[in-house]
C-alpha cells in the first residue's frame, strides 16, 4: 500500500511511514503468523500513516517463548550488570541523538504537538533510560544478622539476592507511547529481565522505532520482543502461563481484566490506571502561577493524562474570578496539528476517544453544568475538541465524578481545608493531586491527607525520573520511577549458610 507523505516530515520520519512495519521478535523483524495488518492514523487528519502487523495469541506466545530463552539461555541472564548499563545508557544516548524524528513520528501518530513530543516524551525518556542504566549496577542484597533460635549454638551467613522475575509483559496504552513503553522497559531490562511489549493500538510506531534501537545498541536476540495488536494481544500476554510479570498502564477496567487473566500462574502485577485528580487553589495562592498551573494541569496532552487535574477546587472569594481566568487562559491555546511547530493544543488520539469526550461535555451540559469556554469540536476534519472549563457542577455528575480524558475541567468551589479535603478524597481514584498555597504549613498539612500517590504543591504535573509514581485507590498497584520501579522487576532471595 502506498501512504501520502507529508512534505513536512523529517527524511527519517517519512522513510519509516512509507512501507508497512514489522513487529520484533526474537531479533527478527516479522509479519504476524496470521499475515494480518492493521492501519495507524493521523489524529490530525484521519488519514492512514501506515501498517503494522496484526499481532494476536501465536504472535504473543512466539515473542513470550524467544524472551524465556533469552532470559534462561543467556547471554543476558549472565551479563554483567556494567554491561546492562552501557546498552541501556546507549539506547538513552541514540534518543537523544534522534529525539526530533522519535518526536515527529509521535506526533504523527498520536496527535500532539511535535515540540513536546520531542522534548517531554522523547527527551524524558533518554533521561529514564539513563537513570536506570545507573540503577543496573546498584542492585543488591544485604547480609542479615539471623539468630536461629532453633539452632543455638551455630554459626551462619545469611543474606539475601535480588534477582530478576523472568520473562515480563508490559501492556502500553497510547497517550505516552515512547515514554509509557521506557518507564516500563528500562527497570525490567536494568533488572535483568526479558520483556514482550504490546504497544497500544493507536500508537504502535515508536516503539517499533524504540525497537530498531535496541539492535542497533547490540541487546542479545529476544531481550525485547515487540508484538503490534489489540486488546486480545494484551488479553494473551496478561494470560501467558510462561510470563512471570505483567504490567500495565491503561483503564481501570482493563486494570481489573489483567489481575483476572494473571490469576492463572498468578504472575506478578502492576497497574498504573485511571485517574481523576483534584487541583485545589486556596485563596492565599500566588493567582498568576496558580490559574497557568491549573490550566496545565487538565489541558496539558489534551487532557489525556492519567494525572490530568480535571476537578478544580477553588476557594470560594476568588472563584468566580479564577475560574474565568482559567477559561481565558485555556482559550487562547493555539489548536491545530501536532506537525505544525506552533501548536499547543492538538487533536484527541482517534475517533473513538473524540466520541467518548463528546458524549461526556453532551451530558456535562445536559446536567445543567455551564461551559465557561469551549464545549464543541474545533475544526472540520480530525479529533478536536475546544479546551471546556464547567462550572455549576454539582459532585455527582459524571464530568466530575468519571474519568473524561479530553480537554474539560470542572470547577468546584469550597470553604475549608476540611471540606475541601473530603470532596477531593471522595473518588474511587487516587493518583495525583494539587495544591496551591503561600501557606507553607497548611500545604503539608493538606499534602498529609490527601489520598493519592503523587502530590504537587504551587505546581502540578512534578514527576521526575527518580519520584516514585502509582496511584492509589483504584488508581493501580505499585510504584514506577525511581529506585521503586525495581520493587516491580525483582524478587528477594534469601540464603542462609551454615558455617
Ligand atoms: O484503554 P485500554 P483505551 C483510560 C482513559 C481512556 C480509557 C479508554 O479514561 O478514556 O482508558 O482508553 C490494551 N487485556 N486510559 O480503551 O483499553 C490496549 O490494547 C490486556 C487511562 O484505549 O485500557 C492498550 O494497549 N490488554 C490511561 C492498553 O490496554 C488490553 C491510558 C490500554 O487500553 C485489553 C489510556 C485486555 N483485555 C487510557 N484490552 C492511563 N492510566 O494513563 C485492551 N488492552
Amino acid at each position: 500500500m502506498t501512504t501520502a507523505v507529508d512534505p513536512v516530515l523529517l527524511p527519517a520520519v517519512a522513510d519509516f511511514v512509507a512501507r508497512d512495519r514489522s513487529m520484533l521478535i526474537g531479533g527478527a523483524w516479522v509479519a504476524a503468523e496470521s499475515g494480518r495488518t492493521f492501519d495507524t492514523f493521523d489524529p490530525a487528519t484521519g488519514r492512514r500513516i501506515t501498517s503494522v502487523p496484526h499481532g494476536g495469541a501465536a504472535d504473543v506466545d512466539k515473542a513470550v517463548r524467544a524472551a524465556r530463552i533469552a532470559y534462561e539461555e543467556g547471554p543476558w541472564s549472565r551479563m554483567k550488570p556494567n554491561e546492562r548499563e552501557r546498552l541501556l545508557w546507549r539506547v538513552g544516548d541514540l534518543l537523544s541523538e534522534r529525539a526530533e524524528v522519535f518526536g515527529q513520528l509521535e506526533a504523527l501518530d498520536n496527535g500532539k504537538a511535535a515540540t513536546i513530543a520531542t522534548a517531554v516524551d522523547t527527551g524524558w525518556s533518554a533521561d529514564v533510560w539513563r537513570y536506570n542504566a545507573g540503577l543496573a549496577t546498584k542492585i543488591g542484597g544485604s547480609t542479615v544478622n539471623v539468630s536461629m533460635p532453633f539452632a543455638p549454638g551455630g554459626q551462619f551467613h545469611a543474606y539475601t539476592l535480588r534477582e530478576p522475575l523472568g520473562v515480563c509483559g508490559q501492556i502500553v496504552p497510547w497517550n505516552f507511547p515512547l515514554l509509557m513503553a521506557t518507564w516500563k522497559l528500562a527497570p525490567a531490562l536494568a533488572a535483568g529481565n526479558t520483556v514482550v511489549l504490546k504497544p497500544a493500538e493507536q500508537t504502535p510506531l515508536t516503539a517499533l522505532l524504540l525497537g530498531e534501537l535496541f539492535e542497533e545498541a547490540g541487546f542479545p536476540p529476544g531481550v525485547v520482543n515487540i508484538v503490534t495488536g489489540f486488546g486480545d494481544a494484551g488479553a494473551a500476554l496478561a494470560a501467558h502461563d510462561d510470563v512471570d510479570k505483567v504490567a500495565f498502564t491503561g483503564s481501570t477496567e482493563v486494570g481489573k481484566l489483567i489481575v483476572d487473566a494473571a490469576k492463572g500462574n498468578l504472575k506478578k502485577v502492576s497497574l498504573e490506571l485511571g485517574g481523576k485528580s483534584p487541583n485545589i487553589v486556596f485563596a492565599d495562592a500566588d493567582i498568576e502561577s496558580a490559574v497557568a498551573g491549573s490550566v496545565a494541569a487538565w489541558m496539558f496532552n489534551h487532557g489525556q493524562c492519567c494525572v490530568a487535574g480535571t476537578r478544580l477546587f477553588v476557594e470560594r472569594p476568588i472563584f468566580d474570578e479564577f475560574t474565568q481566568a482559567v477559561a481565558d487562559a485555556a482559550a487562547q491555546a493555539k489548536m491545530g496539528p501536532g506537525l505544525d511547530p506552533a501548536t499547543e493544543l492538538g487533536p484527541l488520539v482517534s475517533q473513538e476517544q473524540f466520541d467518548r469526550v463528546s458524549g461526556y461535555i453532551q451530558q456535562g451540559l445536559a446536567d445543567g453544568a455551564r461551559a465557561l469556554t469551549g464545549g464543541k469540536r474545533w475544526g472540520d476534519e480530525g479529533y478536536f475538541i475546544e479546551p471546556t472549563v464547567f462550572v455549576d457542577v454539582a459532585p455527582n455528575f459524571s464530568i466530575v465524578e468519571e474519568e473524561i480524558f479530553g480537554p474539560v475541567v470542572a470547577a468546584l468551589p469550597f470553604d475549608d481545608a476540611d471540606q475541601v479535603v473530603a470532596a477531593a478524597n471522595d473518588s474511587i481514584y487516587g493518583l495525583a493531586a494539587g495544591i496551591w498555597t503561600k501557606d507553607i504549613s497548611k500545604a503539608h498539612r493538606t499534602a498529609a491527607r490527601l489520598k493519592a500517590g503523587s502530590v504537587w504543591v504551587n505546581q502540578y504535573n512534578g514527576f521526575d525520573t527518580a519520584l516514585p509514581f502509582g496511584g492509589y485507590k483504584q488508581s493501580g498497584w505499585g510504584r514506577e520511577l525511581g529506585d521503586s520501579a525495581l520493587d516491580l522487576y525483582t524478587q528477594t532471595k534469601a540464603v542462609n549458610v551454615a558455617l
